[in-house]
């Protein structure tokens, strides 16, 4: 067991000052299609363990690892059984122990996902609920129905991933589940969850893990009698006020977990993910006694366009600032299409609510080599700015999303729940390509008989990080010497302040050094006086091709 049971209260401010989640950079592993260690064709702990040393190279200060828990797996682990031990298809938790001290050997700081809004209908007190045990379904949210017979759901809400968000049980009464059927929602005003949660996070924070994740933070308190939402769905939760997000009570919930986390050391931190309508309102979860960052979307719904990105630049760090807490930066993730294919097809003009379903549903070709080109430049831009930057695993590959899977092959529940009009994430999750000129690509053991859960593109024999570890022009290596150069130029390196630039163009400086981002289709001359340390495109001097970033300093 880790130490920090003592009773330690953060000095705040000096915590802020110096800690290291402020400046960092965070690796998401999602566990299933990372690396497979026994050869079921479905990742796990052993394999990821077996590709740290990997991640160490990358030189990434943290990872974060998609939920890990017992699961029947009817969202992709989002659907927990039992918080408190490892699902069989991932390890035990005697590995996952072994894992937390193996990163630590190397550095790298391991948070897991922790799901708090919801549980698998498999989890014991859902199963408590359904059989009728005496109080147990107030722990969710079950009410009667609308309709003389109690046959229409008590509201109006639409889950997430398409259809009703109700459904009704045996005996008549309905129950609440803002994602899929298999995940019900939890009631957050008993006493018995609030409890639940904090012991759940205490189990793991004496194993050891820096911290959590926290999924749908903004989901877990709902408008007292649940009113109807009118035309507003959920999906539209980046916008629309909606009784379901984003309510005021959902705060007091985080401090009591500020307070749990504040008594260990060192530091254990939180980061939200919390799809809210504006930086002020994000602002709300990072105040002193709550969570310590959250994600910030923004950033990932930009297109790829100088005017559009230095807004959301912009906005994003003020909205920190009024806070204190470090502005946060994500290209992508395991919900949304891979970065070379959103940048892969024309830009709109300004921010997309629905990047993703647009790109999904895109009939333009998809054009690779620029999407691969914006990608390596929106890296440098990332890497370069103040806070914390997140890389989804594959992003540092210049994986594209795999848009043509077959259909009976998808597992995400968006596919079945939408009535098969939204193919959903699973082109986003099909598992990494390591080695070798056919699949499993390294994914499972050599000799494995299972193939990967997801099928690879057959293209990807030249994608793999064996192939791009040796070839200097690569994105691995790219990745690699962001990373790297990112402590030097810009760990510690001030504010962003903006330079005027052409059109097209986005240019700041931070400390000694420059960054300048060109999205478009004119080279751009570098005044004389500034040498290039790191360009997204190879072999550049004394300017800045369309697409590119290049990192420059004086002299
Ligand atoms: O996602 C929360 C969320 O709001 C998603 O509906 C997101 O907007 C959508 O996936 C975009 O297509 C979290 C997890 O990241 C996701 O994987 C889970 O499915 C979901 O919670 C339920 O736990
Ligand atoms: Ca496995």
């Amino acid at each position: 067991m880790a130490a920090g049971m003592e009773t330690i209260e953060h000095e705040h401010a000096a915590a802020r000052a110096s800690s290291w989640w402020q400046t960092a950079v965070v690796y998401q592993v999602y566990i299933r299609s990372f690396a497979d260690g026994n050869g079921d064709g479905i990742g796990d702990i052993a394999g990821l363990r077996s590709r740290l040393p990997y991640l160490a190279e990358l030189g990434v200060d943290a990872i974060w690892i998609n939920p890990w828990y017992r699961s029947p797996m009817a969202d992709a682990g989002y659907d927990v059984a039992d918080f408190r031990d490892i699902d069989p298809s991932y390890g035990t938790l005697g590995e996952a122990e072994a894992l937390i001290e193996e990163a630590h050997r190397l550095g790298i700081k391991v948070i897991p996902d922790i799901v708090p809004n919801h549980t698998s209908d498999q989890h014991p007190w859902f199963r408590a609920a359904l059989r009728g045990a005496r109080g147990a379904r107030d722990r969710y949210v079950f009410r009667p129905g609308r309709g003389p017979n109690g046959e229409l759901p008590p509201n109006d809400w639409v889950s997430c991933f398409g259809g009703p968000a109700w459904t009704r049980v045996a005996d008549g009464q309905w129950y609440l589940h803002l994602f899929a059927p298999a995940q019900p929602d939890l009631n957050w005003e008993h006493p018995d969850v609030r409890r639940e949660f904090e012991q759940v996070l205490r189990f793991w924070f004496d194993r050891g893990v820096d911290g959590f994740r926290i999924d749908v933070a903004h989901g877990l308190a709902k408008t007292p009698g649940l009113p109807d939402a009118g035309t507003r769905i959920p999906g539209s939760q980046h916008t629309d006020p909606h009784p379901a997000w984003d309510q005021d009570a959902v705060h007091a919930i985080y401090r009591g977990w500020r307070a749990v986390a504040n008594r260990y050391v060192p530091e254990r931190i939180f980061i939200a993910e919390a799809w809210v309508r504006s930086n002020e309102r994000l602002a709300r979860y990072l105040r002193r006694d709550e969570l310590h960052t959250a994600f910030q979307f923004d950033f990932l719904r930009s297109p790829w366009r100088a005017d559009s990105l230095r807004t959301v630049i912009a906005d994003a760090m003020a909205g920190a600032a009024a806070v204190g807490a470090p502005p946060t930066w994500v290209l992508s993730n395991h919900d949304v299409p891979r970065t070379v294919t959103r940048y892969a097809r024309s830009q709109p003009s300004h921010l997309v609510e629905s990047e993703w379903e647009r790109a999904r549903w895109a009939t333009e070709p998809a054009d690779h080599d620029t999407g691969r080109r914006r990608a390596r430049a929106a890296a440098l831009l990332q890497l370069a700015l103040p806070g914390t930057a997140y890389i989804y695993q594959g992003e540092e590959l210049g994986l594209e999303e795999v848009e043509d899977l077959p259909h009976d092959v998808r597992q995400d529940p968006t596919w079945v729940q939408s009535g098969f009009t939204d193919v959903g994430r699973d082109g986003c999750r099909v598992p990494l390509p390591w080695s070798d000129c056919s699949a499993p690509y390294g994914f499972s053991p050599g000799g494995s008989s299972a193939s990967p859960w997801l099928p690879q593109p057959p293209h990807w024999e030249s994608h793999t990080a064996e192939v791009q570890a040796a070839d200097p022009n690569s994105f691995l290596t790219l990745y690699r010497s962001a990373v790297r150069t990112r402590r030097r130029l810009w760990e510690n390196a001030g504010p962003v302040e903006w330079m005027s630039a052409p059109a097209g163009v986005l240019a700041f400086a931070r400390g000694g050094a420059q960054c300048w981002v060109n999205t478009g289709a004119d080279n751009v001359e570098l005044p004389a006086n500034l040498t290039v340390a790191l360009s997204s495109t190879p072999g550049v001097t004394g300017c800045v091709p369309p697409d590119t970033t290049v990192w420059v300093v004086e002299g």
